[in-house]
């Protein structure tokens, strides 16, 4: 298959200022990046159009989240329809920290997903399990749980504008990368539950992240297998070090 590899940074609620998010870019422009690969990357929505202004047009800037309906009365929300006005192409949905930490539910990140493909944006749609699921051996179950309502959301066609990111919750920001085996297997369960509830061309096309932990040192192997088809990565794209991963095809 020929699916694009892909790159997202993730650079959640990280302290740092203005500038200090400019010399990541201003590293990341003049850094000799293989262009073959879709990178994107989402700071905090303050820093959004500032950034995207002085960054090199290889690079796309994403928003970390966007909310399920356009306008209203929803003090402290993000408009996917205003994000795509602002010429933002990418929105982050359905991170395990969105749906933890502020008790987002599988539907309402489904509702999510729909609103923002009908404002235009495309969605990087994240998924995956706890320690204590995988221990009990779910991981497969849970996921296809969390993306079966967006599956039931969207028409085939939508796909087209989905990346799929597999983040197990266990080795987000731990250290604990999963093995390349356990990514993997996680991925190839993906894009089979993909086949038989979407359709096989969409399940062939779709591009599925890893996600959890990711550094310059493991992304190589992780990146070699057949069903990862790319990274969003968290603490490592503050660094350096991200292109490295950007690179880890090259
Ligand atoms: C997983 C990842 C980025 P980190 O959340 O989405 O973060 O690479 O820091 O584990």
């Amino acid at each position: 298959p020929t699916r694009q590899f892909f790159v997202g940074g993730n650079f959640k609620l990280n302290p740092g200022t203005l500038q200090a998010k400019k010399d990541i870019v201003e590293i990341l422009n003049k850094a000799d990046i293989d262009t073959s690969a879709e990178v994107v990357i989402a700071p905090p929505s303050l820093y959004l159009l500032p950034l995207q202004q002085i960054l090199r047009k290889e690079i796309k800037v994403a928003a970390q989240n966007s909310y399920l309906k356009t306008s209203g009365a929803f003090t402290g929300e993000i408009s996917p329809t205003q994000l795509a006005d602002a010429g933002i192409p990418y929105v982050i949905l359905g991170h395990s920290e969105r749906r933890t930490i502020f008790n987002e539910t599988s539907d309402v990140v489904a509702q999510k997903t729909r609103a923002a493909l009908d404002a235009g944006l495309s969605v990087i749609l994240c998924v995956g399990e706890t320690l204590k699921e995988r221990e009990a051996n779910q991981t497969k179950q849970v996921v296809e749980d969390q993306l079966k309502p967006v599956v039931d959301i969207l028409k085939e066609n939508d796909w087209s504008k989905i990346v799929v990111a597999y983040e197990p919750v266990w080795a987000i920001g731990t250290g604990k990368v999963a093995t390349s085996a356990q990514a993997q297997e996680a991925h190839a369960d993906i894009r089979t539950f993909l086949s038989s509830a979407v359709s096989s061309s969409v399940a062939e096309a779709t591009r599925i992240l890893y996600g959890g932990s990711v550094t310059a040192s493991n992304c190589k192997e992780l990146g070699n297998q057949k069903d990862v088809d790319g990274f969003l990565v968290g603490g490592a794209s503050l660094k350096p070090e991200f292109v490295d991963i950007i690179n880890a095809r090259r």
